[in-house]
């Protein structure tokens, strides 16, 4: 099983909207004779291009894979047939299909036919490698990281965000091999997201400039009520089929002149209600629509504003949080998140099932805001879940 996740971890950036799969034939002998990784551009599931490979020595032998075998039509037939047409005696899975379409029908029809199933080995590493795609199968709606990088007092910047403050002026926080892994995060997402701010303050490109092969351009996200966003800016200048304004709906002539001119770079603009009383997109609108343009992860790298909206909302469904070993200080310097707060310890953000990891000098916190098993009938929750702290030195 920890080889077939392997496998499936090939499908990070090639597999979405589709679940990361890995399958292997496992003989009698107990050698690896089919290996299939899916991608979502050649179409044929994990386990299918497993058993093509491993031919007549699939009969009566194991199948190990890390997503119960489908038993529904998409664009390919049910894997459970074509696995009882192989013959396979064993089927080892580390997880159930969230998709309701398959929820568990795939493995009653394997055991229906006499095939043993065994399920939930390393399940807890198989839903954390399709925690996006579960949450989008089930919501319709991407599932929300949000990252940000700051001194261990909490602070991102010197002074509060201020286009007089000069393009380009950003200095990371932490070092070289923290932004590999949020270049590592971008590649892992659909999209990515800040706000206007983050725009007139950095000027940032906000690409995946991981190197790593990817099906589909990551798709950008901008945050821009009134559509504030330089025609200049390096990310207007960079548009190629991969960037979107989200504004909110309030129709002026110069607004409507900007849209004409953002539209003729390519730049998608999408007019997006504001949540009730407030000067805001509503996020969950705005979500909706990315789950619509198979948008399954969205990492938001907000910028303090856009980062309490997230998480006021409750659209956060998981934070990855950079520490460098630096204290700023300074009552001006700006904090991961303003706005009004939550007011009261009792109702501030609570994180359960903490990683913690190590990034040279630098660590990060990974947690998550909401509980992934309340929701989720078909699973069962694996021991350990919940108050877990886990300690990862990568590297
Ligand atoms: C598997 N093995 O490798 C994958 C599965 O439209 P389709 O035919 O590609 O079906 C997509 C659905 O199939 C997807 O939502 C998920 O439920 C399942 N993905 N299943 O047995 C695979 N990628
Ligand atoms: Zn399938």
């Amino acid at each position: 099983m920890t080889q077939a996740l392997e496998l499936a971890r090939q499908g990070v950036g090639l597999a979405s909207p589709n679940p990361c799969v890995g399958a292997i034939v496992v003989d009698e002998r107990g050698r690896i004779v089919g290996r299939g990784v899916h991608q979502y551009a050649k179409r044929k599931h994990a386990e299918v291009l497993a058993l093509e490979e491993a031919g007549p020595l699939a009969r009566g032998n194991t199948l190990y894979l890390n997503l119960e075998p489908c038993c529904h039509s998409g664009r390919t037939g049910p894997c459970t047939e074509a696995i009882l047409a192989a013959g396979v005696g064993r089927v080892v899975a580390a997880m159930r299909d969230p998709n309701p379409l398959v929820g568990g029908k795939g493995f009653e029809q394997l055991r229906h036919a006499g095939v043993e199933v065994s399920e939930g080995v390393l399940e807890f590493e198989a839903r954390k490698l399709n925690e996006a795609f579960t949450h989008f199968i089930r919501s319709g709606a991407p599932f929300v990281t949000l990252k940000s990088a700051m001194t261990l007092d909490g602070k991102i910047a010197v002074a509060p965000l201020n286009p007089a403050a000069g393009k380009g002026s950003t200095t990371y926080i932490t070092g070289a091999s923290a932004l590999r892994q949020v270049h590592r995060l971008r590649h892992a997402s659909d999209a990515i997201l800040a706000g206007i701010g983050t725009v007139l303050a950095d000027d940032p490109e906000l690409t995946d400039r991981s190197e790593l092969p990817r099906r589909r351009p990551l798709l950008r996200v901008i945050l821009d009520s009134h559509l504030r966003i330089p025609i200049d800016s390096r990310i207007v200048a960079s548009a190629a089929d991969d960037l979107v304004v989200f504004c909110l709906d309030a129709a002026d002539a110069k607004k409507d002149e900007k849209k004409h001119a953002l539209e003729a770079r390519g730049v998608r603009v999408e007019q997006i209600p504001s949540a009730p009383e407030k000067r805001f997109p509503d996020l969950q609108c705005g979500l909706d629509w990315l789950g619509k343009m198979q948008i399954t992860s969205l990492l938001v790298e907000g910028g303090a504003r856009v980062n309490w909206a997230f998480l006021k909302a409750g659209a956060v469904d998981k934070i990855f949080l950079f520490y460098a070993p630096k204290i700023l200080g300074g009552g001006t310097s700006v904090s991961f998140v303003s706005g009004e707060g939550f007011g009261a310890i009792a109702e501030a953000a609570q994180l359960r099932d903490l990683s913690l990891h190590r990034y040279g000098e630098d660590f990060a916190v990974e947690g998550y805001l909401r509980d992934p098993y309340a929701s989720a009938e078909c699973f069962s929750r694996p021991a350990g879940a919940g108050a877990r702290v886990r300690e990862n030195h990568p590297e």
